[in-house]
């Protein structure tokens, strides 16, 4: 599917926009609501949008106080033996949910002449309308104590769940709504680098035997089933939406874990050039093109002591997705919709931008859905 146009000067970027949508299943997806539509405009304007971002960076307006100073949280964690996993207590707490600023990734601010065209800040900016409706209203939800991973889970706590349904089956912990027959090895486990059969990806691509599969990097190339059942195999289950945000940013309303303010390196996400020929020589300032091992960055971890909430594999949450769900600002431990068609999608991923990171975006994908960014993390009640 060509969903990107072929101008040269984005093409390389618009690519790793590609690699999030997953052209295979979006051919199939269900009739386009008004948000739907708008999705293949994603790819071009976040390439816009991490440019902008970039331009304008010397001039955001930086909130008035640190995030470190408003937010005195002692993290705390636990360890549960059945994945042999950390995690960190969440006690029970009040906080702001969704994003109450108009622009917060494109403020307003001169432009660098002749860097960015007219055109492309039009993208940019009507890419960050859309990108934040479904993130209004802001309000306050109250949540009771949890816990949730300190990491994404990993292929290796992966490859344990997958040993014990092979040998025993899954029936003890698949979802009712999952698929007849379903097999939870993990996408790449199987096929390996498939984007090198893409000649447009061929630059890119640059797989190892472990890109997908390493005991530290996160297990991606699961679908929102295999995620549930991992999570009920390990004693656990999947976090609502609500207590994905609150473990990523925190009672202060920052936009992402570490603060307010963009900084290169704190996160994995796609390189800041965006350039295959960039891509493909390892100059990205994250200093990783594909998952990195779970925790490479502790300067960016979130105010209760979680890892990778922004970027690297991005999360399946166990949500319905629907854009209007904060219209109905359900106050005590929000469940999200009955039903749906897609599940809720957080924290982005190794080739996302910045504002696609932000704590609050809310992404979504069918739960049959599997890429090579997406993975998960659990939670318990504690
Ligand atoms: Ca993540």
């Amino acid at each position: 599917m060509k969903m990107c146009d072929r101008d040269p000067s984005v093409a390389a970027g618009l690519r790793a926009c590609r690699f999030w949508e997953g052209s295979e299943r979006q051919a199939r997806r269900p009739a386009a609501t008004g948000v739907h539509k708008r999705t293949r405009g994603i790819g071009a304007a976040s390439l816009l949008a991490l440019v902008f971002a970039a331009l304008v960076s010397g001039c955001t307006k930086t909130p008035p106080a640190s995030a470190a100073a408003r937010d005195p949280i002692e993290p705390k964690q636990i360890r549960h033996a059945a994945d042999d996993s950390v995690m960190m207590v969440i006690p029970a707490t009040e906080f702001l949910l969704g994003t109450a600023d108009a622009h917060p990734d494109l403020p307003a601010g001169p432009l660098v002449p002749g860097k960015v065209k007219p055109t492309e800040v039009k993208l940019a900016r009507a890419w960050a309308d859309w990108a934040l409706e479904d993130e209004r209203p802001q309000h306050a939800v109250r949540l009771k104590a949890f816990a949730i991973d300190r990491y994404e889970v990993t292929n290796a706590q992966y490859r344990k769940f997958l040993a014990d349904v092979v040998k025993n089956g899954d029936a003890r912990f698949a979802h009712p709504g999952q698929p007849k027959g379903k097999d939870h090895t993990p996408r790449y486990w199987k096929e390996f680098n498939p984007l090198l059969r893409d000649p447009e990806f061929t630059r890119l691509a640059q797989f190892t035997p472990m890109t997908f599969t390493g005991d530290h990097t996160p297990v991606v190339g699961v679908d929102w089933f295999d995620a549930y059942a991992y999570a009920r195999w390990a004693g656990k289950r999947l976090p609502t939406e609500a207590e994905w945000e609150l473990a990523a940013r925190g009672t202060d309303g920052r936009r992402w874990p570490w603060g307010n303010d963009w900084q290169w390196g704190l996160c994995n996400i796609v390189g800041e050039k965006l350039g295959a020929d960039v891509r493909s020589q390892g100059r990205e300032k994250d200093g990783y093109i594909y998952p990195a091992p779970v925790g490479s960055f502790p300067n960016g971890r979130s105010p209760f002591g979680c890892d990778d909430m922004a970027g690297n594999a991005a999360e399946w949450v166990g949500d319905w997705y629907a854009a209007d769900s904060y219209q109905a600002g359900t106050a005590d431990n929000p469940p999200g919709p009955q039903t749906g068609g897609e599940r809720v999608v957080r924290g982005g991923s190794s080739q996302n931008l910045p504002s696609h990171v932000r704590c609050a975006i809310r992404a979504r994908r069918e739960p049959d859905f599997r890429t090579f960014v997406l993975g998960f993390r659990c939670a318990k009640d504690i």
